[in-house]
């Protein structure tokens, strides 16, 4: 047999390894590797063909044709193989992936909620606007004139002290309560004026009952004939709103520095009957006490109207009423929460427990 016979030869014997190779190959990667092996960059026919132009010429014509012809079908070949194996693997993906559409789902993620102090801040405000109030607010770094001076705290007020007040420089600080805002109030806006305050106070003391930052509400209601009974039945009113339509309340003498008289205020407990429980034990919540002390409060001090009368404050013409109460004492007492620090933690099972 001739040289050029042999090459032809050859080229069939490729075509049918080749065919029978493709027509058997399994999976789509076996047929890329059946691809390489026999149209790759090293295999035998492309070799060949790259050869034609060296072969004498009356073999390229017959050659070529031969190899060419030999190469289109095996590209072709591999081409219908591929797409029926992709149509094959795609079908048996599609079977094994189903997804189960009766399966329930993953729970949802569990929605958030208001933090209790949150919830009682605004609790306190709809009571009081219910009331006729205007929530107002302020800064919480403050000057030692709006926070000390025209409140009436005279210099010598223990509270003043380096160690009793954190001071930013000598003339400010940070709030030791909210009163300074009801100041910063009458400068805004003539009587008559009926305002709350919620917002951050700080001290410095740390215990298990006290921490440095904690919140107040205060509320100042200054008009023309303002006198002890408003204030006790805006504070009746209060308490049973908060606590229960069956609450009463009592005053006690007390002592503010921008107050006078001043009073401290007690509701009846909600948990009990004079200090007893339905099952005869001592009341947790008042400690047998049957009354719960909830606020300070009392009639604006003239001192404190002489500072703003320049805004239409004349303490000849006008009264006031004034009362402040801490929101983490006001939130333990409802909820009978045993300790303050619960309230920062943020434990998400203590935290849970007020929807
Ligand atoms: C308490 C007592 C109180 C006030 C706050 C006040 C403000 C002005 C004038 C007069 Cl501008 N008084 N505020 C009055 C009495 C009591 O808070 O024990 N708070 C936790």
């Amino acid at each position: 047999m001739s040289d050029q016979a042999d090459s032809l030869e050859r080229v069939h014997q490729l075509q049918q390894e080749a065919e029978a190779a493709i027509a058997a190959a399994p999976t789509s990667a076996a047929l890329e590797e059946i691809r390489v092996r026999f149209l790759g960059r090293k295999a035998e026919l492309p070799n060949l063909l790259r050869h034609v132009a060296d072969l004498p010429a009356e073999q390229r014509s017959a050659m070529g044709k031969t190899a060419n012809q030999a190469r289109q079908a095996l590209e072709q070949a591999i081409e219908r193989r591929g797409s029926e194996l992709a149509d094959t693997e795609l079908q048996r993906r599609l079977g094994e992936d189903r997804v189960d559409i009766t399966l329930g789902g993953d729970p949802l993620t569990p929605l958030g909620r208001l933090h209790l102090l949150t919830q009682t801040r605004r609790e306190l405000e709809e009571i009081f606007i219910g009331l006729g109030f205007n929530v107002a607010e302020g800064p919480e770094v403050e000057s030692v004139y709006y926070n000390f001076d025209a409140l009436n705290h005279p210099i010598t007020h223990p509270a003043r002290a380096r160690t009793d007040t954190f001071y930013v420089t000598d003339e400010t600080l940070l709030r030791t309560h909210t009163s300074p805002v009801q100041i910063r109030a009458m400068e805004a806006q003539p009587p008559p004026i009926y305002i709350i305050i919620p917002g951050r106070v700080y001290r410095p003391d740390s215990d298990p009952t006290h921490t440095p930052q904690f919140h107040q509400i205060e509320g100042l209601a200054v008009d023309v004939d303002v006198t002890l009974a408003d204030l006790k039945g805006t504070l009746q009113g209060f308490a049973r709103a908060m606590f229960g339509p069956e609450r009463e309340i009592r005053l006690r003498p007390s002592f503010f520095p921008f107050t006078e008289p001043s009073v401290e205020v007690d509701v009846s407990c909600f948990n009990c009957q004079g200090g007893v429980t339905g099952e005869g034990d001592r009341c947790p919540i008042c400690k047998g006490a049957a009354w719960l002390e909830i606020l300070g409060a009392g009639m604006v001090d003239p001192n404190v109207l002489e500072y703003v009368s320049d805004y239409g404050y004349d303490p000849e013409q006008v009264q006031g009423f004034a009362f402040g109460m801490g929101i983490e004492r006001i939130a333990m007492l409802k909820h009978g929460i045993p300790n303050l620090r619960l309230l920062y933690e943020n434990d998400i099972r203590f935290l849970e427990q007020f929807a």
